[in-house]
């Protein structure tokens, strides 16, 4: 797949504001900071298309991205992220679900784990409602750069075992060194199609 045109489209925190048509959606998911919006721009081939930062909790609305007016992807605000206030923490997590649960264009979550820890009682969380949802889903781990190439594969089977599946698609993958792209790139094709 080779993405041409991308563009920002929305910000949404309410199904009235989302893109009115029937594009597929391709949606990221994972606790803040694990990189979705770096994803977005990694698999987009851009340095700033989704804004990014060190800090957690830098994704705050729905935002989606126009792919070649072929589908689009979906940054969410990610979980875990303790200096929100109590308040804004409840709100951005039913808006949140409420995408999740309500949108029917969903074709693909892509759940975002960091590789190099095990997953938190919120990633188990989320990875029970994917399963219960009944959606397609393909799990990344993410920051693999963070480790030695060697030991990749035996990380990727440790995550695995945490989230008790024997089979399932999961991926290393780094945004910051843009390193295992290619699976990645092919399976998302998989569900546009
Ligand atoms: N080493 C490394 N750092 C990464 C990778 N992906 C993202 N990061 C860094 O992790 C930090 C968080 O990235 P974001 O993409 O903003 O994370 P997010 O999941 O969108 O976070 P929220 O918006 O808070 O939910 C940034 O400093 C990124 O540069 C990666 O593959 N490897
Ligand atoms: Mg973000």
């Amino acid at each position: 797949m080779i993405i041409k045109n991308p563009k920002f489209e929305i910000s949404a925190t309410s199904p009235k504001q989302y893109p009115n048509n029937n594009l597929p959606e391709i949606v990221l998911v994972g606790k803040s900071n694990v990189g979705k919006s770096s994803f977005i721009n990694t698999i987009t081939n851009r340095k700033s298309l989704a804004r990014t930062s060190s800090q957690p909790g830098k994704t705050r609305l729905i935002n989606f991205y126009n792919i070649d007016n072929n589908f689009y992807l979906v940054d969410l605000p990610g979980y875990g992220f303790s200096k929100m206030s109590q308040k804004e923490q409840e709100q951005v997590g039913k808006f949140t679900e409420e995408y999740l649960v309500k949108r029917n264009q969903i074709c693909l979550i892509i759940f975002l784990i960091d590789i190099r820890h095990e997953p938190t009682e919120n990633d188990l969380h989320m990875y029970n409602y994917i399963l219960q949802a009944n959606l397609p889903f393909i799990i990344i781990a993410n920051k693999a750069d963070k480790i030695a190439p060697t030991k990749v594969d035996s990380y990727v089977e440790a995550l695995k075992n945490s989230l008790g599946i024997s089979y399932s698609p999961i991926f290393a993958f780094s945004s910051e060194k843009k390193i295992y792209t290619s699976p990645v790139l092919e399976k998302i094709e998989e569900f546009i199609k």
